[in-house]
């Protein structure tokens, strides 16, 4: 016999500099619980406030739509629903069926969310390659140049993934280029969207040869019924957000389809709790085993959620302790 269950739970959360425009201090949120045949798996549906275009209410009452189906036995349609519901349905179904491996990338890159002089311990500790994100494009373009071409140099082997989220004109993106000598500028990995316009972070790529990522050009792509990965060339890698996307399926789809056009992918955060943030780190290590995921973002969090982050110190919450917002009545059809 089918279960279900879909707690709402609320987490405190101080999301800093992640989130430019409007900070949060509780990360809300949905985790659908399946229970077949003796096991259980767990989802978690997010919608993030300012990036995805489902509020929390419409992706819960979707969510309850889609189980309700589940439990009877009935088709669902997880590529119609909306992307952080096809996301976290289509993990607790892979979940319950194992078809998810439980092996995950913990290894996050990194994310340094404030004074960068806390990153130099870190990264000091960290074993193996060497790599770190940097947000740019919160103060003066010639100052982050510095700090960008200060970390290069003082660690030889450290790689950097910077993050703009669109902050610059191409003038101030070259500006900031300026203040990196070109014998460390292979070093970074990529600067995400350093233009407002993607014309523009194009244009850069080119002008500076430091590569570039898509992120918001890439989340607002996969929205279009005619997306293809043809359409977002020119750049080194894709950040997929699968919570902003979809359904693992079609991540895994896009992933084979960058993969294709020679194109790499980082598996990223959508601040998920370590709930989805885990299944993340798994997705990761199975579609992506290459690369390092840019999943640092436990460090936002107040507390952790039922299932724990490998090596984090933060209390767990279990899910009981969170609001059961609906549950399915047993109907023995199976
Ligand atoms: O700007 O890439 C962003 C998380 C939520 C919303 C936006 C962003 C992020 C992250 C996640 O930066 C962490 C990462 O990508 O390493
Ligand atoms: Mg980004």
């Amino acid at each position: 016999m089918r279960q279900a269950k879909l707690y709402r739970y609320s987490l405190p959360m101080d999301s800093g500099v992640i989130l430019r425009d409007q900070k949060l201090n509780n990360r809300e949120g949905w985790i659908v619980e399946l229970c077949d045949s003796g096991k259980t798996a767990l989802g978690e549906i997010a919608p993030l406030p300012g990036f995805s275009q489902e509020s929390l209410e419409t992706a819960g009452v979707q969510a309850q739509e889609q189980l309700e189906l589940w439990v009877n036995q009935q088709q669902i349609n997880i590529e119609q629903c909306v992307p952080s519901v096809a996301f976290g349905l289509s993990a607790a179904l892979l979940e319950l069926e194992g078809s998810l491996p439980s092996e995950g990338n913990y290894r996050a890159a990194p994310l340094c969310s404030g004074d960068p002089d806390e990153l130099i311990p870190i990264l000091n500790n960290m074993q193996g390659k060497k790599v770190a994100k940097i947000k740019v494009g919160l103060y003066e373009a010639i100052r982050d140049g510095m700090i960008v071409s200060l970390f290069l140099e003082s660690i030889p082997d450290l790689t950097l993934r910077l993050d703009a989220n669109r902050a610059w004109t191409l003038d101030k993106a070259k500006q900031f280029a300026k203040y990196i000598s070109p014998s460390l500028r292979q070093r970074i990995a990529f600067i995400e969207e350093p233009c407002q316009s993607p014309g523009d972070s194009v244009s850069f790529a080119i002008d500076t040869g430091i590569a570039i990522a898509w992120d918001e050009t890439l989340q607002a792509a996969v929205r279009e019924p005619d997306f293809s990965v043809k359409h977002l060339t020119g750049v080194k890698a894709l950040i997929i957000k699968p919570t902003l996307v979809g359904s693992v399926q079609k991540c895994i789809r896009l992933i084979e389809e960058a993969n294709n056009h020679a194109i790499k992918v980082v598996i990223s955060s959508s601040l998920e709790t370590s709930v989805g943030l885990g299944q993340l780190a798994r997705l990761s290590h199975w579609q992506v085993p290459d690369e390092t995921p840019g999943l640092d973002t436990m460090q936002l969090f107040g507390a952790q959620l039922e299932t724990p982050w490998p090596g984090c110190l933060l209390p767990v919450k279990t899910l009981s302790e969170q609001t059961l917002y609906w549950q399915s009545h047993g109907h023995a059809t199976a």
